[in-house]
């Protein structure tokens, strides 16, 4: 997976002018038109290629967690320039995501849930996207579920935030904003991983600082757009 590109922080904006500005199409082959995106449409995780297939702007910024610019035709990601044009993600514009952060135990023995990603091998939540028509709410539980096995039903989400996520498919174009909640479980429950996940593991929070180092245990580094997630009930950085 290609990294953002670095922008230096004072062009971010899409109010400071840059008429050189040349971001690099980065729509992999799957997602241009032909049969590669034809299957990918057909497998019901992409919408079609750009014009003329989206021209419901007003409804998807209606609809949209995080305001968003449309220019000429084209969305605009709210975060400002991202060095990158086209999309890697399933839809134009904003991608709706739900990340459960799971947790249990106290102090030194607080324990998270989280699994290594298939795409990037890197711990991370057990998140997903949003299914078209699926509330926010059964997406958290349907991702943990397929993702680790763990069941939530029963258990009531704290909602901590809805965010913009520095996930390195973002784009110009294309862009993840998700919703954390935070579920406290009486103790662990056995994990497995499934669907897009190679593992599924109850890391003590003491470990993620470590996590962010550490390539040993067959494990890599934490995700490193859910850092300040898990900040946000108290692990991460
Ligand atoms: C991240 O990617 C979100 O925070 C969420 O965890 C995840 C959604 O994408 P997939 O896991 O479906 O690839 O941006
Ligand atoms: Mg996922
Ligand atoms: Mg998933």
């Amino acid at each position: 997976m290609l990294p953002n590109n670095k922008i230096p922080e004072h062009l971010r904006s899409w109010s400071v002018p840059w008429p050189l500005y040349m971001p690099t199409f980065a729509t992999p082959p799957e997602l241009q038109p032909g049969p590669g995106l034809d299957a990918s449409v057909a497998a019901g995780w992409a919408e079609p290629a750009f014009f003329p297939a989206v021209n419901d702007w007003p409804q998807r910024q209606a609809a949209a967690l995080i305001p968003f610019q449309v220019v000429g035709g084209r969305p605009r990601n709210p975060s400002g320039r991202t060095g990158y044009t086209g999309r890697r993600l399933g839809r134009w514009g904003e991608n709706q995501a739900a990340d459960p952060i799971v947790t249990t135990g106290a102090g030194a023995d607080r324990r998270v849930l989280l699994i290594r990603r298939d795409d990037c091998g890197q711990w991370a939540i057990p998140g997903g996207m949003v299914d078209p028509g699926e509330t926010v709410p059964a997406a958290l539980v349907r991702e943990l579920r397929e993702e680790t096995g763990v069941d939530l039903a029963g258990y009531r989400a704290q909602i901590l935030t809805t965010t913009y996520v520095d996930d390195p498919r973002n784009t110009d174009e294309s862009w993840v904003v998700s919703t954390v909640a935070h579920y406290r479980l009486p103790e662990t429950s056995p994990a497995t991983a499934g669907s897009d996940a190679l593992e599924a593991r109850w890391w003590p929070f003491a470990d993620l600082d470590t996590l962010l180092v550490a390539v040993a245990d067959g494990g890599g580094r934490l995700y490193a757009a859910h850092r300040r997630l898990l900040g946000l009930c108290g692990g991460g950085r």
